[in-house]
This record gives structure tokens, sequence and C-alpha cells, in this order.
């Protein structure tokens, strides 16, 4: 197992707003989210198997829920009670698997 990571200072979660510009940062400061919108449920279900096995492959994990053909994400690292540089890049391999579904 690999050491527990550390949430991101302060002033590079304000840096989010550019790097991960369809992101928002949760009001409590310790996640951020994308929600998501799609034609249908099967479109928005597809999209979860992706980001399934994209999450599966970096052992880093959304807290999510889906309705109908809306998925709304939430990214936050349960090891360090906040944002880590992991929930960095699993919201840019989202925001690549989001993209390659027209979303
Ligand atoms: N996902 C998220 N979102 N936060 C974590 O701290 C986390 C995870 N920890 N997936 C991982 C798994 C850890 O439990 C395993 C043992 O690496």
């Amino acid at each position: 197992m690999t050491a527990s990571p550390l949430p991101l200072r302060p002033g590079q979660v304000a840096g989010l707003a550019e790097t991960l510009p369809l992101w928002r940062v949760t009001d409590d400061g310790k996640a951020i989210r994308r929600e998501l919108r799609f034609r249908d449920f099967r479109q928005a279900f597809d999209l979860m198997s992706a980001i399934a096995a994209a999450a599966d492959e970096q052992d880093h994990h959304p807290d999510w829920s889906n309705s109908y053909n809306r998925v709304a994400i939430r990214l936050t690292t349960h090891d360090a009670g906040g944002i880590s540089a992991r929930d960095i890049r699993l919201a840019e391999a989202i925001d690549a698997a989001a993209a390659s579904f027209g979303a």
C-alpha cells in the first residue's frame, strides 16, 4: 500500500478553478464535484462503467449518485481528509471519459 496522500494546500485548491474548470470545490473545501447529464440512462451508466474501471486502476474511488440521465460526482481523499493529488488525477480521467461520451 502507498503512503497516505497529503491534502492540497489552500493555494493549490484556489488554482483548481483554472486546472479543472468543470469542477467546483464544495463549500467545506474538502471535495470537488461535477455534475454530468446525458441523453439517457444507458449513456450515463456507460460513463459510470468507464469511470469505475479508471477508479479501480488508480485505486481511488468516487462518491457519486445517478438519477436517470444525470451523474453527480464528488471526489475527496478519505485517507487525507480533503482534496489531494489523487482527486485531481481521477478528475482528469473522468473529464477525458466524459468528453469521449460527448458530455
Ligand atoms: N478512494 C478515495 N476516494 N479515498 C481514499 O482515501 C481511498 C480510495 N483510499 N480508494 C484507498 C481506496 C485505500 O482504501 C486503499 C487501501 O488503497
